[in-house]
């Protein structure tokens, strides 16, 4: 039976999500993006209220929701503000290779820090040389008795000046190509981690976005997760995971964008009428609301496969490569509708526009997602599974 009602649970949180976007977020969104301010305080209070950390587990101090509950909530992070949404809900990404390769003690360590304050982690897997090619990446571990010792650099690393460890892939052998990368866990404060610079972005400017670099960092070797030279894979499993997530808040993005131009047209008066009533306008907002609707439907689905304990890296990148996209054209659209106002930063479409663009580029891009997608539907892994048929 396939059943698109929200249960009363979930659409408590959802409202719990979107009150908090609407009360705390909101109103300081575009006074943050205009300064690029970090949003601390914000985030301690969204830690307090419980829409941080969803996916830690209740036995390493989380709420333990599911990946459909963490959609419900990043959709409105998005609508609220996607940069300061992209702050909220980065530790689910540094965090999902501890969850899926971490010991026990490595998952208590770390996790629990993160359940016990609001602390921050982040995903250290880009580098300057390898961006989609992530076998290319040049950042080096070397075993040296129990100890691994960590050289390279990592850029785009989002929260990277704010978070208290990093889970870095690095080469354990160069020679193999992706069968020769690990990924640790590193902690912020061990000598040789240093913040080299922060971004200065076009979008998304309430969050925090860095280079990372690590000059013979010595990290014990628990710290590894899951086996030697197994990283590639526990990055790609990690983006499953988190790729719907990325997919609901672009949700969100084009919702806000929607909702904005559908008021301004039935206000905005040209020929004696409200725009509204221009067939050339009702158009646009028909197709925006279906892009969105359709968007909706294939994030909960990704997001419900996992949670029925399937592979949906198919789901995932469809999911992903089209919210993306649609919070690209919806909000293009958004400010089509404003006319001249919508290129004006009084008006709140732009920053809105200039905010999806990242969609299209973090956490794999539209193109990467179409790779993705080709290859599962010309060559699918494992074609029984439902998430790849
Ligand atoms: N789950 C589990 N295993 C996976 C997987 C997945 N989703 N995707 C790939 N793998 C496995 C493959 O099965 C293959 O395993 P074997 O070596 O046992 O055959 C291995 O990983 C290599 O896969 P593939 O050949 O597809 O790797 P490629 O190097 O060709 O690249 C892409 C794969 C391009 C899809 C990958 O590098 C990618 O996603 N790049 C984008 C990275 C990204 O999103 N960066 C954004 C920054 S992170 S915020």
């Amino acid at each position: 039976m396939v059943d698109f009602t929200l249960t009363d649970e979930q659409k408590d949180l959802r409202e719990l999500a979107h009150n908090f976007a609407e009360k705390e977020i909101r109103p300081v969104a575009w006074d943050y993006d205009r300064d690029g301010t970090w949003p601390q305080e914000i985030i301690e209070k969204a830690w307090e209220v419980g829409l941080m950390n969803t996916h830690i587990p209740t036995e390493y101090g989380g709420p333990g929701l599911d990946y459909l509950a963490g959609c419900l909530i990043e959709e409105e992070m998005g609508w609220g503000c996607s940069g300061i949404g992209t702050s909220l809900m980065c530790n689910g990404l540094a965090t999902a290779p501890i969850v899926i390769g971490g010991s026990e003690e490595t998952k208590r360590k770390y996790l629990g820090m993160l359940a016990e304050e609001p602390k921050l982690a982040s995903f250290c897997l880009t580098e300057p040389d390898a961006g989609s090619d992530v076998s290319g990446m040049r950042t080096t571990a070397v075993k040296m008795g129990d100890q691994y010792v960590i050289n390279g650099s990592k850029c785009f690393i989002t929260n990277g000046g704010y978070a208290d460890f990093y889970t870095v892939y690095a080469k354990t052998d160069k020679e193999a190509g992706h069968k020769g990368i690990s990924a640790f866990v590193v902690d912020r404060n061990l000598d040789g981690v240093t913040v080299d610079k922060k971004e200065d972005k076009l979008g998304q400017r309430a969050s925090n976005t860095a280079t990372i670099s690590f000059n013979d960092v010595a990290i014990p070797a628990e710290n590894m997760l899951g086996e030697e030279n197994h990283g590639f894979k526990l990055a790609m499993m990690t983006l499953d995971r988190t790729r719907p997530g990325v997919a609901a808040m672009a949700v969100g993005i084009a919702r806000a964008a929607f909702e904005f131009a559908t008021d301004y047209s039935k206000e905005r008066v040209q020929f004696g009428v409200p725009i509204a009533m221009h067939q050339a306008i009702q158009f646009m907002i028909a197709d925006m609301a279906t892009k969105i609707e359709a968007a909706r439907l294939l994030v909960w689905q990704s997001g419900a496969l996992l949670d029925q304990g399937k592979r949906n890296t198919l789901a995932s990148s469809h999911a992903k490569r089209f919210s993306a996209d649609t919070a690209m054209e919806v909000t293009t659209d958004a400010v089509q509708i404003y006319g001249g106002y919508g290129f004006i930063k009084e008006y709140p479409v732009e920053k809105l526009m200039r905010d999806a663009k990242i969609m299209q580029l973090y956490e794999g891009t539209s193109q990467i997602q179409r790779l993705v997608i080709a290859r599962e539907v010309l060559m699918p892994r494992r074609a029984a599974e439902p998430a790849a048929a």
